[in-house]
C-alpha cells in the first residue's frame, strides 16, 4: 500500500542519516552531568545489548531490604541473560546511567532521596540531591546514552479521577516524546487502566502485549478487561516492532506489556480488594502529587501483608528476563 511504499522508499535515506547522526559516543559526556558506568560505555560502544532500570522503584517503590536485593536480582537476571544492566538514578547532582554496587546500596539505604521524573531533574541537578529515577527521568537518561530498550515493573498512569484532578503521570507523556522501549507488566489497578490507553493513543504511543495473548495487563493480573491494540509473540518481533519504531524516526516510545506469570497472580482478587481501600484513603488523607504512587504501594503492602510486594518481586523478575531477551534480539538485528 502507500505507505509501506513510503517507508521502502524512504528506508535508505533513513539509513544513511541515521548514521550521519552524532551517536552518544561523540556526545561530551565526560565534562557534561552524565556518569555513564565503564562496563554499560563499553557495551554500548561494542553494539552488545544493555538494559535500562529505574530506581524510584528503589527509593520509593519497595521497602529496605527488599528494594535492594530485588534490584540486584533483577540486574543478575539481565546479566545471565547476556545483557548489561543500566540502573539510572541521580547520586549528588549527576545522572548516572550503571551504578556499582556500592552505589546500589547507599541508594537503598537513603532515607531523604527525591522521586524524580522529569520535572525535578533541573532542580535535583542544580542542587547536587540525590534520587531515584521515575519512568519518565529515566527513558530520558537511557535514550540520552543510546540505550534502546528499559525494564521496569509498571509505568505510571492516568489516576482514577484523573479526568478531575488532572492527575496523569509524567511517564505517559514521555513516552510519547521520547523514543525508548519499556518493558514492564502493565498499569496498575490502582489507575484508570481504561484512560491510560486512551491518552497514550493521544500520545501514539505504540502498545503491545507480550505473549500469546493481546489481553492489556494490570500489573497483578495478567488480565485487565481491556486488550492492547497490538501484541508480539516473542523477542524477535518485539524487537523487530522496537527497530522499525527507531527507524521511522519518530521520536516516541513503544510499550511492552508483559503478563505476570500465572503462577504469582493468585493473590490478584485480594491485591485488587487492597487497592480499592488504599486508594479510598489517598483523599481522605489529602495525599496528592508525587506521593500518592508510593503512599499506595506501601498501602496496599501492608493490607495484603506482604503479598503484593511478593507479587511485584515476581513480575518485575520476569520483566527483566524478558527484557533482556528483547534486547539481545534487538541488538543482533542491529548488526
Ligand atoms: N508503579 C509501581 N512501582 C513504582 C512506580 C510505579 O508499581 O515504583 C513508580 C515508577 O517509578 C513510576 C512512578 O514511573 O512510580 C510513577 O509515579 P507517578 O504516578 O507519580 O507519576
Ligand atoms: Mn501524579
Amino acid at each position: 500500500d502507500v505507505l509501506s511504499k513510503y517507508i521502502r522508499q524512504k528506508k535508505p535515506q533513513e539509513q544513511e542519516k541515521v548514521e550521519q547522526e552524532p551517536s552518544w559516543k561523540d556526545k561530551p559526556l565526560q565534562d557534561s552531568l552524565f556518569r555513564v558506568h565503564p562496563s554499560v560505555s563499553r557495551a554500548l560502544a561494542e553494539n552488545k545489548p544493555v538494559v535500562a532500570l529505574e530506581s524510584a522503584i528503589i527509593t520509593h517503590g519497595m521497602p529496605y531490604p527488599h528494594n535492594l536485593s530485588t534490584t540486584k536480582d533483577v540486574e543478575a537476571i539481565v546479566r545471565a541473560e547476556g545483557a548489561t544492566p543500566a540502573t539510572v538514578a541521580i547520586i549528588e547532582g549527576k545522572v548516572h546511567v550503571g551504578l556499582s554496587s556500592e552505589e546500589l546500596d547507599c541508594l537503598a539505604g537513603s532515607k531523604n532521596s527525591v522521586k524524580v521524573s522529569r520535572r525535578d531533574l533541573p532542580y535535583v541537578v542544580s542542587k547536587g540531591l540525590t534520587g531515584g529515577t521515575t519512568v519518565s527521568a529515566t527513558m530520558i537518561a537511557a535514550h540520552y546514552v543510546g540505550i534502546p530498550v528499559f525494564v521496569t515493573g509498571g509505568i505510571g498512569g492516568v489516576h482514577r479521577s484523573g479526568e478531575k484532578n488532572l492527575d496523569i503521570s509524567a511517564d505517559l507523556t514521555e513516552l510519547g516524546r521520547t523514543s525508548i522501549a519499556v518493558v514492564s507488566a502493565g498499569v496498575k489497578s490502582i489507575l484508570d487502566i481504561g484512560r491510560t490507553l486512551e491518552f497514550l493513543e493521544t500520545q501514539g504511543v505504540c502498545v503491545a502485549s507480550y505473549g500469546s495473548s493481546k489481553n492489556f495487563p494490570a500489573f497483578f493480573s495478567p488480565q485487565s478487561g481491556f486488550t492492547s491494540p497490538y501484541q508480539v509473540s516473542n523477542p524477535e518481533e518485539a524487537a523487530t516492532l522496537i527497530a522499525s519504531c527507531l527507524s521511522l524516526g519518530l521520536q516516541s516510545g513503544v510499550l511492552l506489556a508483559v503478563p505476570i506469570p500465572e503462577e504469582h497472580a493468585a493473590a490478584g482478587q485480594q491485591i485488587e480488594d487492597a487497592i480499592q481501600a488504599a486508594v479510598a484513603q489517598v483523599s481522605v488523607k489529602g495525599i496528592t502529587g508525587r506521593d500518592v504512587t508510593p503512599f499506595i504501594l506501601q498501602k496496599v503492602n501492608e493490607l495484603t501483608k506482604g503479598k503484593s510486594l511478593q507479587a511485584n518481586i515476581a513480575l518485575i523478575r520476569n520483566n527483566a528476563r524478558v527484557g533482556s531477551q528483547i534486547a539481545c534480539a534487538l541488538s543482533k538485528q542491529r548488526i
